[in-house]
């Protein structure tokens, strides 16, 4: 190891921005005076007008956080049976469709965007399959016109989890108009935040009032239960923290992509390490910067050299979803999936990174792989 470049407080896989102190607090007066704090307020309505404009989108609903969005979208939508999804995401996305008691049925990935593999969804269709739940990991798009073509074919409705993805944009149409419905992730880890919250994107109007219906207990006016619904409002601070960083976010996704620059310049030369490219058609929002090692005995080691060094990386995901223990499902039905969650890592991604920071890290990794060689990235 090599102390001169250990960093004085550690460096976690992300940090949060905050927006100006003084004009986050100013509409904390505002809602304190108002004495109306959730249920639809004003500072909600506003934040949901601006997401509208600023994401392009038809319709969009807000929610306490991006999990409950996912539940609440697969039960408006109507779906039973088998939903075709990937076991390489965040324990949310699985956990939403076994809370639906639905079943998720795991297709494999493509090995270098880590998305489902659409080539592969058509195998695993059923009588039963009602809908493709895919996840633009780590805010990479899916390969939506392959999943549109085969949706439609079949009549399977299709939901993006697009937690990691706002702000991303394929061939100049914004990601939140595919599919049926998207999802998007508010939490303090993302490149947008609202604390907590979540937002879901659709271009059916009807459902509408499913939404927030199921939002609000099922109720559909004071006296009309009409679903069996949940609790999932999201309140007028977090809204206001929403329209607070709407109006930093795209500074957020620049200082991001001085970082990304960075990392591939650097990580560039070292011949064991796969990097993630951005598509030409792609705008990206940097959310994460995933590498695949060669292997999971180096991907160990080099996590545990890193925090040494206080680099706080992550196994982002790691393990699978099916290989969680509340779970009985065979990892090994998607063996690409399963090879990349072993040699994942996810490296230090966020606007509060300097550049200087990110040779630091490239220079550990570089330092510790002992590899100096030229790379073919
Ligand atoms: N679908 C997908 C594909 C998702 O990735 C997620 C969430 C969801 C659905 C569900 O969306 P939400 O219901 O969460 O809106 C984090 C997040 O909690 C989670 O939102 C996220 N995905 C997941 C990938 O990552 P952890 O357990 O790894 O977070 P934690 O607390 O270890 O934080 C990571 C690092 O961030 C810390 O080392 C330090 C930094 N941090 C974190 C927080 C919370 C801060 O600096 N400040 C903070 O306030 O799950």
């Amino acid at each position: 190891m090599n102390k001169d470049l250990i960093f004085e407080s550690p460096v976690t896989v992300t940090q949060p921005s905050l927006p100006d102190f003084e004009s986050y607090m100013s509409y904390v007066k505002e809602i304190w005076d108002r004495k109306w704090l959730t249920n639809n307020g004003p500072v909600h309505e506003d934040f949901k007008k601006q997401l509208k404009q600023y994401l392009h989108s038809s319709n969009v609903e807000l929610f306490t956080n991006g999990h409950l969005a996912l539940e609440v979208s697969l039960k408006a939508l109507g779906l039973t049976g088998e939903v075709i999804t990937t076991p390489f995401t965040f324990a949310s996305t699985i956990h939403a469709i076994r809370n639906c008691n639905l079943e998720p049925v795991f297709c494999d990935i493509d090995p270098n965007k880590f998305n489902i593999d659409p080539l592969k969804i058509e195998e695993l269709i059923t009588e039963r399959t009602s809908a493709i739940l895919a996840v633009h990991v780590f805010g990479q798009p899916c390969d939506v016109s392959a999943i549109e073509e085969i949706a439609d074919k079949h009549g399977l409705k299709v939901v993006y989890d697009a937690a990691h993805a706002f702000g991303v944009e394929v061939d100049g149409k914004g990601i939140a108009n595919f599919g049926d419905v998207s999802m998007f992730s508010f939490h303090a880890t993302k490149v947008f935040h609202s604390i907590e919250g979540g937002m879901l994107s659709y271009s059916d109007d009807s459902l509408t009032p499913v939404l927030n219906a199921y939002k609000n207990f099922g109720m559909t006016s004071p006296e009309d239960i009409n679903y069996i619904g949940t609790n999932a409002k999201m309140n007028e601070f977090q809204a206001a923290m929403g329209l607070c960083n709407l109006e930093i976010v795209d500074n957020e996704i620049k200082s991001r992509g001085e970082a990304f620059k960075r990392y591939m310049k650097e990580l560039d030369k070292l011949k064991d390490i796969q990097l993630m490219n951005v598509p030409d058609a792609v705008k990206p929002n940097y959310s994460y910067f995933p590498v695949l090692l060669k292997d999971q005995g180096q991907r160990d080691f080099l996590s545990d050299q890193l925090a040494k060094y206080k680099v706080i990386a992550r196994k982002y995901f790691y393990p699978l979803c099916s290989q969680f223990e509340c779970y009985d499902y065979d990892a090994n039905e998607t063996p690409i999936a399963l090879n990349v969650s072993n040699r994942v890592l996810c490296l230090p991604m966020h606007a509060n990174l300097s550049v200087q920071e990110v040779s630091q890290i490239c220079e550990i990794i570089q330092y510790e792989l002992g590899d100096k060689s030229e790379g073919t990235n």
